[in-house]
């Protein structure tokens, strides 16, 4: 009876989890969502797709993972081929990466049996698709309130006082919002920012400005320790705790690398996986647009001795300590380096200082390639993405991971920006020079907005508003010319500086396509401890995911890059052979090995940290056969992409029309055979 009780309730949860989510068709998945879509594929395309768990993210979530793989005929067990690891939203705040990586499998799964290219491309690789690498941070995102909390659910004593997670926001005003407070206090730091009031910014002293408010997040101070929301719940960023560059100096990377339940289910399953070749990522970093790496390389002082080695060829004396900076200087004064731009970076890494943090150049040639397909890309589907905010590769990152230790290609989308306004102004815009030319008459036409939005460009005194100009114009007391004359003289309005605040895009954005709704206004608030308050800002999120009406372009464009980029994997394969007798049961076999992927077989960093395979040739001789010269086991480095071609040879006794194997194989390249005939 028990086990029928089992077997009804697996198979109720089966239906429940195949059964289409009741949500509209452009909201974000939440994390029970996506754990259903993912069973739903595993149960509609049971020849194709696995679904498996990589283990608990820290709040007890199971962080899914499917497998896609076709079956053709006679192929590798799809373990044993090339493998792509497709992963999103290891930061747990972005969501359009989940939906991206979703998509991903949708066009493949959709797409096999019908698509050409999409089922060769299953039919030889495998992709291991992890579209919720963080479900814990995820759950949060939809909850409420609505808090933009991008660390796990590890209870974390972030304040070290003993006491854990005892002080996280409060939404105070109900709005669901978790935003924040401006206090007025003496000792505050910021000001509301001279051309946009609603936006606050540090005082800066250079030029006299004094603070005004105190900025906290909303909330208590829940322990009465007079700190605000100081230890909220949970405690470590994911994609800060990975081994490569990690900051010990920091308590949200974690205690130390891989600390968290997420990254070690992560690191475990890739490094158990031998074939995976690829990293297609989606998180906000942008790491094929923006190319800086995880940044400068930690000296373990500022002053280093150079190796004896070094020191000769430099001239140094090995004895004296020199700063990088030093180093670089000499080594630019010396014009070697094959015109490599010689930076701090570049020296650290070549006197072996700190981890890798700089691209192999071998590797910057493709990376460089495939950014200039990407802008083309971006270009063709006409997406305007603001190159400028593509975040790159961040400490301890996942990303940073990948390329610099687990030896393979990396590239990450964050997929979507917030626009960047248009710079030019509106051709109707009111300039200084138009007012110049301008009858008191054509002045007094004017719209007061228009007037207004004038003023706040040219920085002009609050006091002086369109309505009061308006008036003066009218009645004569002055023209158009001789305001714009005043003006000029005039002192602009206090901490003016013509510079735009830097989160002024965000808010013109959110006024213009939003409706105002990405910023609460600020408003009053009786707060229990610190008084007289204002609860406001910016609503959480608003950077990180676009409307969700607005991600099906950004996803589709992403997902299309990816795909081509995995159509670029290594291709192992044998190009050519050739047997010539040399007499008395002599043979000479030449075997051409060749690549006909675009990747090369491996990355240079990938052979530099040891974590790139090399390709393995076996000559498997027949009974009565023997080899003569050569080895059984060759092995070649690496083969580069685009046709990359090794010759090997070797010579070999037997008797005549019979049959040799030769078999090439690496694990992330699959393997390749050749059957020779001794002729
Ligand atoms: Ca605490
Ligand atoms: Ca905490
Ligand atoms: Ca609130
Ligand atoms: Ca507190």
């Amino acid at each position: 009876m028990r086990r029928c009780y089992h077997v009804l309730m697996a198979a109720v949860t089966v239906l429940a989890l195949a059964a289409p989510a009741l949500r509209p068709a452009t909201a974000y998945h939440k994390p029970e969502e996506v754990a259903a879509v993912l069973h739903g594929y595993a149960a509609k395309y049971p020849q194709l797709a696995k679904v498996q768990s990589l283990g608990k993210g820290s709040g007890g979530s199971d962080i899914w993972l499917l497998r896609l793989a076709g079956q053709p005929q006679g192929g590798l067990d799809p373990d044993a081929r090339p493998g792509v690891f497709m992963s999103a939203n290891i930061e747990g705040i972005h969501l359009i990466g989940t939906e991206a990586a979703l998509s991903f499998a949708e066009r493949l799964l959709s797409g096999y049996g019908k698509d050409k290219a999409l089922t060769a491309l299953l039919d030889r690789t495998t992709v291991y698709l992890a579209p919720l690498l963080n479900p814990d941070t995820t759950r949060l995102a939809f909850a409420s309130p609505l808090w933009e909390r991008w660390t796990n659910a590890h209870a974390f004593d972030n304040d070290l006082d003993a006491q854990i997670d005892e002080d996280g926001p409060d939404d105070l005003n109900k709005d669901g919002l978790i935003t924040q407070m401006r206090v007025k206090d003496p000792e505050g730091k910021y000001i509301p920012d001279p051309k946009e009031p609603r936006l606050m910014r540090l005082a800066d002293s250079k030029k006299g400005e004094k603070g005004i408010y105190a900025l906290y997040p909303e909330g208590l101070d829940n322990d009465g320790d007079g700190e605000y929301n100081e230890d909220p719940a949970g405690g470590i960023e994911v994609n800060r705790n990975f081994p490569h560059d990690f900051e010990y100096d920091t308590a949200a990377a974690g205690l130390y690398p891989t600390s968290e339940a997420e990254t070690t289910a992560l690191l475990k399953f890739l490094t158990e996986r031998g074939n995976i070749a690829l990293v297609l990522n989606f998180s906000t970093e942008n790491t094929i647009l923006n190319q800086q790496q995880t940044g400068q390389a930690k000296m373990a002082s500022d002053k280093v001795k150079v190796p004896k080695m070094f020191a000769g060829f430099l001239g140094l004396d090995p004895d004296t300590e020199y700063s990088i900076k030093e180093i670089v200087d000499i080594l630019k004064g010396m014009r070697i380096g094959g015109g490599m731009e010689i930076t701090e970076d570049v020296v650290a890494m070549f006197l072996g200082l700190g981890p890798a943090v700089v691209i192999d150049r071998m590797d910057q040639l493709l990376l460089d390639e495939i950014q200039k397909t990407y802008k083309d890309a971006l270009k063709e589907a006409k997406l305007e993405y603001p190159e400028k905010r593509a975040k790159g590769v961040g400490k301890g990152s996942f990303a940073a991971f990948c390329y610099y230790q687990y030896g393979v290609p990396v590239f990450s989308q964050d997929l979507w920006a917030v626009p960047e306004p248009k710079k030019e102004p509106a051709k109707d815009a009111l300039t200084p020079d138009k007012l110049k030319a301008m009858s008191s008459d054509e002045f007094a036409a004017l719209a007061e907005e228009k007037i207004d939005s004038f003023l706040k460009e040219q920085g002009a005194p609050p006091n002086f508003n369109a309505a009061m100009l308006l008036k003066m114009v009218k009645s004569g007391q002055v023209t158009p010319p001789k305001m714009a004359e005043m003006m000029e003289k005039m002192p602009k309005r206090p901490g003016w500086d013509g510079e735009e605040h830097p989160e002024a895009y965000l808010l013109n954005w959110s006024d213009a396509t939003l409706k105002r709704k990405g910023f609460v206004a600020w408003t009053p608030f009786k707060h229990p401890t610190l008084g007289d308050v204002e609860i406001g800002g910016f609503i959480p999120f608003l950077k990180i995911n676009p409307p969700a009406a607005d991600m099906e372009k950004p996803v589709q464009v992403g997902v299309d890059f990816f795909l081509k980029l995995m159509a670029k994997l290594p291709a192992l394969s044998v190009k050519e052979t050739k047997v010539e007798a040399l007499g008395q049961d002599l043979y000479r076999l030449t075997v051409y090995f060749t690549n006909n992927g675009w990747f090369p077989t491996s990355t240079a960093q990938g052979r530099r940290a040891q974590t790139a395979w090399p390709i393995t040739i076996r000559l498997k001789t027949a009974p009565g056969q023997s080899l003569f010269s050569g080895r059984p086991i060759e092995s070649i480095p690496f083969l580069e992409g685009s046709g990359g071609t090794k010759k090997l040879e070797w010579t070999v006794r037997g008797p005549k029309g019979s049959g040799i194997t030769v078999s090439a194989w690496s694990p992330r390249l699959g393997a390749a055979e050749a059957k020779l005939v001794l002729n």
